[in-house]
């Protein structure tokens, strides 16, 4: 079903929305240099709602200047631990004070469910920056006991310093816009970094609100610069500049590469959270309703456009038929519409371009052999959607089971025994996320260790809590972010050694 009703936003976030945008270097709000804009959609029906500046070069050297001399000549470097945390603990609140309105601006300017908006994405974006608050005063280097070996009559007193990284430059994604520009203001405030955010073109909104709310919550300007622009140009320009100390990225595969080796060409420290392909996986003595309704959570949330998406369903054989029929009944059942209404169930993809990929990817499915168990994949009318699709008949070479389709697209196939569940998990050349469903404890944490990702989750799947670190092995990508592990990516080490 596709529900076509409108429904509208509150006259503060449209007000938002079609508000003339600029983006914030320092305390000036801007437009690009070359007065360029770019336009933003309502994927929900394919309209035009704003446009922000689309930025350049020179836009994205100005920022990176501002955040170089905030950082390198301003009192943010001299700015209490204590302070950091009670600033960053303010954000957050204001954030919370907002989260209703940063809901309906991400839902229209996404395509994802107000709801959902408000109780994940902001939810998860605010208690992340209070956990992150607490790091600020936090930050420990260690006492080191030393002796030179060619100075043997010297005494020496060591230790080593967790300093702020410095300028970070930070390119998200727009999957969670707010949430994954918070991932990494979090550990950058915390830090005392300075930061210049490059949102994703198809989702900047969110990211222009949240500047407004940083000069609010009393961050000097020049701390948190905000440039939007497309990738290849305003993304390009800040992975590529050389006054950038440390580059975070949240994106595709494709485009990390090229964000690390620009980093290499400068020794930018650098953290990639990248794509995934992640398994579900269904023991023979799992219970069967959790699993069945977990496992279409784990690839319908967010409408598959999650990085840890559970995309790749292998259930036990004795179970496959019954568990594959009643996930295409869910997936059959679910109605789709605007993220603003409140009896849908999934909302559109985020882009016209999406779309695309995500119909293209179940039609070469299709070509190699697969079945579709759900029926029609494309929704009529306006709109950038896809249904829920459920693909068996698949094979482990097919571009579905090997690809991030990033879309509604659940590949199943069922096994034999647990070393083939685990040898089937790990071919792919991504590593985020794996779930695991079963109560078989002792067979559970046999696998845990064989299995390679930067999460297992067991009996649950894309549970994210702040204390846990977060990101890939392989080819999804690079460090951490989320957890106390998070901090050293965001700091460098240093050591003294004193002769007393
Ligand atoms: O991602 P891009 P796209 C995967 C997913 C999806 C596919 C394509 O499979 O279907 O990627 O999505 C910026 N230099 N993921 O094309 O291009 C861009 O402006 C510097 C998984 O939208 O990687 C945006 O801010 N920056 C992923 C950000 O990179 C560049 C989430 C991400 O866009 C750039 C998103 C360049 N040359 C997509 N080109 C996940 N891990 O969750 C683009 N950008």
């Amino acid at each position: 079903q596709h529900s076509q009703s409108h429904f509208s936003a509150s006259p503060e976030a449209m007000a938002f929305i079609q508000k003339e945008h600029r983006f914030l270097i320092g305390d000036q709000w801007l437009p690009a240099s070359d007065g360029e804009t770019l336009t933003v959609y309502n994927p929900a029906n394919g309209e035009q709602i704003t446009q922000v500046p689309a930025g350049k070069k020179e836009d994205m050297d100005r920022a990176v200047a501002m955040a170089r001399q905030t950082f390198d000549d301003s009192d943010w470097s001299r700015v209490k631990p204590v302070d950091r945390q009670k600033r960053l603990w303010d954000f957050a609140d204001l954030i919370e004070k907002n989260a209703r309105l940063l809901a309906e601006i991400e839902s229209i300017d996404n395509g994802k469910s107000v709801v959902i908006a408000e109780h994940v994405d902001i939810r998860l974006a605010v208690d992340f920056l209070r956990y992150m608050a607490g790091f600020a005063t936090k930050i420990e280097g260690r006492s080191v006991d030393v002796s030179v070996p060619f100075m043997p009559d010297a005494q020496f007193h060591g230790y080593t310093r967790r300093e702020a990284v410095g300028v970070v430059g930070a390119i998200v994604a727009w999957n969670f816009p707010l949430l994954l520009a918070c991932w990494k203001l979090g550990p950058a405030l915390a830090t005392g970094c300075t930061v210049v955010l490059k949102p994703a073109e198809e989702t900047p909104l969110t990211a222009l609100k949240l500047a407004e709310l940083a000069l609010e919550a009393g961050y000097p300007p020049g701390v948190v610069n905000v440039v939007t622009g497309i990738g290849h140009e305003a993304g390009a320009a800040l992975s590529q500049h050389p006054d950038v100390d440390k580059l975070t990225f949240t994106g595709s595969t494709e485009v990390g590469k090229l964000i690390g080796k620009a980093a290499m060409n400068s020794m930018t420290r650098v953290t990639l959270e990248l794509g995934g392909k992640s398994p579900t996986i269904v023991l023979p003595d799992a219970d069967l309703e959790t699993a069945v309704q977990g496992a279409a959570n784990a690839i319908f949330f967010n409408h598959g456009q999650v990085c840890c998406a559970g995309s790749r369903l292998y259930v036990h054989k004795k179970h496959f038929e019954n568990v594959v029929a009643d996930i295409s009944s869910i997936a059959e059942n679910m109605t789709l519409g605007s993220g603003l209404n409140p009896d849908a169930h999934m909302g559109p993809l985020v882009s016209a371009r999406q779309q695309e990929r995500v119909c293209g990817y179940i039609e070469q499915g299709l070509q190699s052999g697969a079945t579709i168990t759900t029926g029609q994949y494309k929704a009529d009318g306006p709109g950038f959607f896809v249904k829920p699709t459920v693909m068996t008949n698949v094979n482990h070479n097919d571009s579905v089971v090997k690809e991030e389709i990033f879309g509604p697209v659940l590949v199943a196939m069922p096994f034999d025994d647990i070393d083939e569940a685990v040898r089937i998990a790990n071919d792919s050349q991504y590593g985020l996320g794996a779930s695991i469903w079963s109560n078989n404890l002792s067979e559970v944490h046999r696998m845990i260790p064989r299995i390679k990702s930067g999460s297992v989750w067991v009996n649950c799947h894309t549970a994210l809590d702040p204390a846990l670190p977060f990101g890939g092995f392989k080819q999804s990508g690079l460090g951490r972010e989320m957890g106390s592990d998070v901090i050293e990516h965001y700091t460098e080490v240093k050591s003294v050694l004193m002769s007393i």
